[in-house]
């Protein structure tokens, strides 16, 4: 089949999957003539086979709360792809997550991984279950039954989870601490433990960081300094934080951040002090950015995302999926913004993004512009086989090189005839042919 036939019958066949759709058609429609000129791919109707996933595990979570009531929750991970490595992803806790959204990121994460060099295939799970307003005793035993049921079919060398939304360090050491007691190993299956545990300096960080590299690295093709530019951040988790730490440290201002209830401005630029503060506020009292924009006296916006709110020379939405649409994008451009950076999955609908390649910014989609998340992963999966840790100046110089790396690639197969880089044709094009080069080569299975 040609590859838009695959997305036709794909249609057909999941029409409950939205965002599953929404991924797949972005990546076959930039594949496509890089597809056709592979006429032994069709023969091994290679596409349909990327696209669907090789497994999909679900299952009933059931665990007691705090009042003594029973609860249940979906659990399921997505085993996408093993071509080119060991099944690797994140795990979300969310009340939005549905198979739909895990086969999204899970699909995704197959091309990011090819990107990153590195030797992991693609995977993603998760569940329904909302960590927001849980004692760490519930979200303790939420994440021990869901390990329960799901440690059967993980494994350092078959695969390996991660942290995503809802999903930290608490919780990876939660689900860890259980996976080790029923496997009865110690191998170091799941990445962002604690350090004291196998976990590897500069996990937390690497998803904003690594961002924050590529950026660099976009800037550079236009000589453009980052210094004193106003960057919008979208979210306050783990990516949107430690993009913000490493923007600081480079001397950018950020002008925004958000979480799911609202956004504040911070109109001269976040403060390593204020920063210091939503940290702390985040991870110690998993409190609101609401908190943080009356403890500073800062302009808040109830139920509103920070691209049409604030004046920016760059966006780095960091949130969550399809939170900046074509109507945003269109006020992202008239109001000067020349660069955007995904540090979430999928964060730009098809239409927003559309209008940035139209108006021939610099735009990186999250597969190569987050990949440092699990690109730093996959050195923790290194230093757990060999039973080292390297340093945090060795990890971050290895993350650095991977993103430029990542960046490359994407040059290399997304410069058009004009010289614009598509970044989304790039990273699509350059990790889709790594997977189907295993692919291939490994026969039909
Ligand atoms: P966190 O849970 O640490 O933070 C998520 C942030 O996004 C919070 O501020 C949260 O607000 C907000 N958010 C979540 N869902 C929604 C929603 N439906 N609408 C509006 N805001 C929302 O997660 P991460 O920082 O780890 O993840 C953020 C994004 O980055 C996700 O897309 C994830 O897939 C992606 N990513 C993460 C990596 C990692 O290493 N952690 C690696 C690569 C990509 P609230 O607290 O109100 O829910
Ligand atoms: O989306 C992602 O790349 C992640 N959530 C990180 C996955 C990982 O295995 O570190």
């Amino acid at each position: 089949m040609k590859a838009t036939e695959v997305l036709d019958d794909l249609r057909r066949r999941f029409p409950n999957e939205p965002e599953y759709l929404q991924a797949v058609e972005e990546v076959l429609t930039t594949i496509e003539d890089t597809y056709n000129e592979h006429p032994e791919f069709e023969k091994y109707n290679l596409i349909e086979r990327l696209c669907i996933p090789d497994r999909i595990y679900s299952f009933r979570v059931s665990w007691v709360d705090d009042k003594g009531n029973v609860r249940n929750n979906m659990g399921y991970r997505i085993q996408h792809s093993n071509a080119i490595g060991p099944y690797k992803g994140g795990i979300r806790f969310h009340s939005s997550v549905n198979q739909s959204i895990l086969k999204f990121l899970a699909f995704e994460q197959t091309f990011k991984n090819s990107l990153t060099t590195l030797a992991m295939g693609g995977a993603k799970g998760g569940s329904d279950f909302s960590p927001r307003g849980k004692s760490d005793m519930e979200v303790m035993r939420f994440c021990q039954a869901f390990i329960q049921e799901l440690w059967r079919y993980i494994g350092a060398d078959t695969d390996v989870p991660a942290g995503d939304i809802g999903v930290g360090g608490r919780e990876v050491g939660y689900m860890y601490g259980m996976y080790k007691k029923m496997a009865r190993e110690n191998t170091g299956t799941f990445t962002g433990k604690g350090l004291e545990f196998g976990g590897s300096l500069i996990r937390p960080e690497a998803t904003g960081y690594g961002n924050v590299y590529f950026l660099l690295n976009m800037l550079a093709t236009k000589g453009i300094d980052i210094k004193d530019k106003r960057v919008a951040i979208s979210g306050s988790g783990n990516v949107a934080t430690y993009t913000a730490e490493k923007l600081l440290q480079l001397g950018a201002k950020v002008v925004s951040l958000s979480d799911s209830d609202g956004t504040v401005i911070i109109p001269d630029g976040i403060t390593q002090e204020q920063l210091n503060f939503v940290f702390e506020l985040k991870n110690i009292y998993r409190g609101r950015i609401k908190e943080f924009a009356e403890e500073y006296n800062l302009p808040y916006y109830p139920g509103e995302r920070p691209w049409t709110k604030v004046q920016c020379d760059i966006a780095l939405p960091s949130a969550t999926q399809n939170e900046l649409n074509g109507e945003e994008a269109r006020a992202l451009l008239a109001g000067g913004c020349f660069a955007v950076s995904e540090g979430a999955n999928m964060p730009s609908t098809p239409e927003a993004i559309k209008e940035f390649l139209a108006a021939k910014i610099l735009y990186a989609p999250g597969k190569a512009a987050n990949a440092g998340g699990v690109s730093v992963s996959g050195l923790e999966m290194a230093q757990n086989s060999q039973k080292l840790s390297w340093s945090a100046a060795e990890v971050d110089e290895k993350l650095k090189s991977i993103m430029a790396e990542i960046h490359r690639q994407c040059t290399l197969f997304g410069k058009e005839a004009d010289g614009y880089v598509n970044y989304v044709k790039g990273a699509n094009v350059a990790g889709f042919m790594k997977v189907a080069r295993a692919m291939m080569a490994q026969g039909i299975l």
